[in-house]
């Protein structure tokens, strides 16, 4: 059973990536639980203030220390976390070796900054790990939590139907996956390649690994020399 807590002053865009598909039927199968909780529900006074000018002037506003602070205390009292990871475009990017790794750990609590970011103090002192989802600048951390929850929980045994599909994945043996297809054979003349029609399981296998590789060296040659 693993454990994720996701820390947001906007749940709402968390609520359907993590409500449907393989996320919802791990969820629902116990092999995983995800808790999203507000950030604003921690903030301070009638307005539940969460956010405030950076000091030294600059546009826009920087999450408060405090609300966080307070959150991940009580979060940790209740049970030992293995990492508080920060969503941020300059944290380590997240890739298949990464998402092995995290689907390995019992509990974990995934921050997604906004705005301007958070106060640099909760990196410094409560954040264990910061991951981004590749170079370029989305407008808060929500999304790319969403994904690397879902990269996470489809690896988790028995999420998926057929057990062997995340290890056949792209990226799994640095390698994409090669082609597939369904019926009908022939649409308007764009046909299926016979291999795949002929029934011979080993023909078909070879197949695939020749795909594989070809269209790896094609799309992504920096796989095979190892450089992702
Ligand atoms: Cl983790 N956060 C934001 N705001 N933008 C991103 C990102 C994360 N990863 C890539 N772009």
């Amino acid at each position: 059973m693993i454990r994720i807590d996701i820390l947001s002053v906007v749940p709402e865009l968390l609520e359907s990536p993590l409500s449907h598909s393989i996320v919802k039927r791990a969820s629902d199968k116990g092999l995983a639980e995800i808790y999203v909780h507000n950030i604003r529900e921690y903030g301070r006074g009638a307005y539940r203030q969460v956010d405030d000018y950076p000091f030294g002037g600059e546009a826009g506003m920087v999450l408060m220390i405090e609300p966080i602070f307070n959150i991940i205390t009580k979060l940790k009292a209740e049970r030992d976390y293995d990492e508080v990871i920060y969503m941020t475009p300059d944290g380590e990017m997240l890739d298949q070796p990464m998402a092995n790794r995290l689907s390995c750990k019992r509990n974990m609590i995934i921050l997604c900054g906004h705005y301007k970011g958070v106060d640099h103090r909760v990196r410094e002192n409560l954040v264990t790990m910061e991951v981004s989802i590749g170079n370029y600048v989305l407008s808060g951390g929500e999304i790319p939590a969403a994904a690397l929850v879902d990269s996470i929980v489809r690896l988790i045994p028995g999420a998926i139907g057929d057990e062997m599909s995340a290890l056949s994945d792209s990226f799994q043996d640095e390698l994409l996956a090669p082609p597939v297809y369904t019926r009908p054979a022939d649409f308007n003349g764009w046909r299926v390649p016979d291999v795949l029609l002929s029934g011979n399981p080993k023909l078909i296998d070879e197949w695939r690994e020749r795909e594989s590789l070809e269209r790896t060296k094609k799309l992504r040659p920096s796989l095979l020399k190892g450089e992702d």
